[in-house]
């Protein structure tokens, strides 16, 4: 009985064994979820980075995606990879900024990724990300990417007064400063409230309007665009730190190649204005004298927030990231 037990003892042992480690022993899989919807064109960096990850990392590094908004609600995506309840994050610093409030700021930037990796100023927004929510800043995706306002009320002039819009943290600022009152949602209930007429616009990028089957219920996009997109590859901290440094040099490897397909939006962008236009949405052009207060008052009112936000890091974020 007693040597039955201990045999009993001991193939559990050999079992747990078993059970927990990787198939291979240098293989990490990591858990991997997106604030946006899989399939569209803001995800779409995402989807490819985990593929040549996946493609390229066969015995070093996996990714098991486990998928978009239907997963995880984007808002909670950053708390998720903060606390390691995934272990890693594809989301816009704007909805994070409970976590990291100067995050509002990356939108701001005027240098490309690139530019930050040699400046200093990747370094600051990673030592950010690190102190205060436990992540690591991989990449980062969307630059060359502008924001607009889409609306069903005309706009000619850079005033808002009277039209209610869907906002996130991105364009709160801005479009108050211009009078208009605000509304927050997920990107998954902007077609209902364009639908009842609960708002008159919203902001979003040039790019994943059809995606999302928004141009059925958006007269117009107003020009210029403003800022610039930041959805970033986020990993938890920890996880990063267990990494040997093979799996750290490979993944930095694959960042700097997603962050290279940055130069593709310039194209994407102009082939979304273009389906824009043919599905009927026109353009209100800002010019003159009312385009240059529509991006000053962007630019504004987009720092004046940060600093407010983060009295601490919003000062040194601003001299890193403009010119
Ligand atoms: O939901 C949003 O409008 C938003 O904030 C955002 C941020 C980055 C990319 C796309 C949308």
């Amino acid at each position: 009985m007693k040597t039955l037990t201990k045999l009993v003892g001991a193939a559990l042992a050999v079992g747990a064994l078993f059970a927990t480690a990787p198939v291979s022993a240098k293989e990490v899989v990591l858990r991997a979820v997106s604030s946006f919807q899989q399939g569209s064109l803001i995800e779409r960096p995402f989807a490819r980075f985990v593929e040549k990850v996946n493609a390229e990392g066969k015995g070093l590094v996996q990714i098991n995606y486990l998928g978009g908004p239907s997963a995880m609600p984007p808002f909670e995506v950053g708390n998720s990879v903060s606390s390691g309840v995934v272990d890693m994050a594809f989301v816009t610093a704007a909805f994070y900024t409970n976590l990291l409030p100067a995050g509002d700021g990356l939108k701001l930037t005027e240098y490309t990724i690139q530019e930050l990796r040699q400046n200093g100023g990747w370094e600051y927004i990673n030592e950010l990300h690190n102190k205060k929510m436990n992540s690591w800043y991989l990449a980062r995706t969307g630059d060359g990417n502008p924001f607009h306002l889409y609306v069903n009320k005309p706009v000619e002039k850079a005033d808002l007064s009277g039209l209610t819009l869907r906002v996130t943290p991105v364009y709160r600022a801005f479009f108050e400063k211009l009078n208009a009152n605000s509304i927050q949602t997920p990107p998954s209930e902007v077609y209902t409230a364009l639908e009842r007429g609960v708002v008159d616009g919203y902001g979003w990028p040039i790019q994943g309007v059809l995606d999302l089957g928004w141009q059925e219920v958006t007269k117009a996009r107003v020009d210029p665009g403003f800022y610039t997109v930041d959805v970033n590859i986020l990993v938890n901290l920890d996880k990063w730190r267990s990494l040997s440094d093979e799996q750290r040099a490979f993944l930095n490897k694959m960042a700097e190649w997603v962050e290279s397909t940055n130069a593709e939006n310039a194209e994407i962008n102009k082939s979304e204005a273009k389906k824009q236009a043919d599905a009927g949405m026109v353009v209100y052009t800002l010019e003159g004298a009312e385009r240059e207060k529509w991006l000053k008052t962007a630019r504004e009112a987009g720092w004046e927030q940060v600093i407010k936000a983060a009295p601490d890091d919003g000062p040194r974020l601003r001299e890193l990231l403009t010119k």
